[in-house]
């Protein structure tokens, strides 16, 4: 006996083509979205000049440092863009549909207009890389990834449905859970083609228990800082999963599964892992670890660069701090004297409200932007360092947490200042 359940999203047996005469209703398959995905560079959009570009094909680039820090909203085109291959296009809005399939009673096909009809969600939240400040990171020992400096992350005002409530209109009610360990998965799946996925398109996946959690405020994003989503940011529609490093936010959605276990793509399995130090590319056993999902607390010094020369008397350093899984920051300290000393750090979110890492009077999903000064008379060392409000702290030294791909260089950030007399 054939149920919904065994099929997942494709035909997989010869025989099926034939019943699905018949069980056109039962067979549970996930459509065409309307998504084209092409296979060269030729249809990119533009971009911002001042953009550093780490890697042209796919188009991987992040803002000058001093950008993040200019408002506590990142500007969408100086917001950093992460690509695993060239970047879908649309023909006609008209024909999009994102289906929702697997483990699911009736698999169900929407429209850009049955998602808008949902209640519009507006999240806050920052979207941080995993491989933020790796390039650091391969100076102690070469890592492999992109390299990126400290601008991997941004801050944005999302706006869509509710995940939680796009999954109640296929039967699956709020919380949903076989436990929380294991369990199902939701599984995202957009159309762009990746050379790590052999030409397929890019997906990840989140437990069910997440994403039927209301408070959890997993989007289905259809706008970015009050725009529709540009190209780069995953028009029409993007996953949005809040405190959660951004490999699993899924651009370009074409469809969602519901599935038994955790989705078994590339950047799930052989990807965004963090290995001990002591695994190399010959010793690797992926299987031995899981996927990475909220990211650890994190902060960067962005109105310096790495060397400065300044004369001596007052310097104001400003930054970011953040954490995962809507931990807020209970603290930023800042030291002027390479690590011997420390002053705590102003905390701000909008600019003159002093920031409190509570859920009702800040923005839990969003970093925290810092502010300390002090005078400089002698060459020195500035760090960061900031702890979260379940006391987790950065790693002094990135040398402890070094590891082959690269991933959670959340080391204290030191900036270098020679004071010229
Ligand atoms: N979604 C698709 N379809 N393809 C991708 O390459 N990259 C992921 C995620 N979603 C990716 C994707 C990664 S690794 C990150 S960090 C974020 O998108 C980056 O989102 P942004 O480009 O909007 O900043
Ligand atoms: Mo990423």
């Amino acid at each position: 006996m054939y149920t919904t359940h065994e099929f997942g999203c494709f035909y997989s047996q010869p025989l099926v083509p034939l019943l699905s005469l018949f069980l056109i209703d039962a067979v549970n398959v996930c459509k065409m979205s309307g998504l084209r995905a092409p296979s060269n560079y030729t249809e990119e959009p533009q971009r911002h000049p001042s953009l550093i570009v780490n890697s042209q094909e796919p188009f991987n680039a992040e803002p000058p440092r001093s950008a993040l820090i200019a408002s506590y909203v990142t500007p969408v085109d100086l917001f950093y863009k992460r690509n695993h291959g060239p970047i879908p296009v649309i023909d006609d809005i008209e024909r999009y549909r994102v289906s929702i399939c697997g483990l699911v009673e009736k698999p169900l096909e929407l429209s850009m207009a049955d998602i808008r009809k949902l209640r519009r969600h507006i999240v806050t939240a920052t979207l941080q890389c995993a491989g933020n400040r790796r390039t650091a990171m391969s100076k102690v020992k070469a890592v492999k990834g992109v390299g990126w400096d400290v601008s991997a992350i941004g801050n944005a005002i999302w706006g869509g449905a509710k995940l939680a409530d796009v999954l109640e209109l296929v039967g699956i009610s709020k919380l949903t859970s076989v436990s929380p360990l294991g369990g199902k998965h939701v599984e995202f799946v957009s159309v762009d083609k990746c050379k790590e996925e052999k030409g397929g398109p890019y997906k990840g996946s989140i437990p069910l228990i997440q994403a039927t959690n209301s408070d959890a405020e997993v989007l289905l994003a259809y706008e970015m800082n009050g725009e529709p989503l540009n190209r780069d940011h995953g028009y029409p529609l993007r996953v949005i999963v809040p405190g959660v490093i951004g490999a699993r936010s899924v651009k370009w959605l074409s469809s969602i599964n519901i599935i038994e276990n955790e989705c078994q793509g590339f950047f799930m399995q052989r990807d965004y892992k963090m290995f001990p130090p002591t695994v190399n590319w010959e010793n690797i056993d992926w299987s031995t670890r899981r996927p990475q999902m909220d990211f650890p607390v994190q902060s960067v010094i962005c109105s310096l660069e790495e060397e400065n020369t300044v004369k001596p008397g007052k310097i104001v350093v400003h930054g970011y701090a953040a954490s995962g899984g809507g931990r807020g920051i209970e603290r930023v300290d800042v030291s002027f004297d390479g690590g011997k000393t420390w002053v705590e750090a102003i905390r701000y979110q909008k600019s003159g409200i002093p920031y409190v890492a509570d859920d009702t009077s800040s923005d839990k999903w969003a970093w925290v932007l810092f502010k300390a000064e002090a005078d400089v008379s002698h060459t020195t060392e500035i760090v960061a360092k900031a702890v979260d409000i379940s006391a987790n702290v950065q790693p002094e030294n990135v040398e402890v947490i070094w590891n082959l791909r690269g991933i959670f260089n959340t080391s204290w950030h030191r900036v270098h200042i020679h004071v010229q007399h």
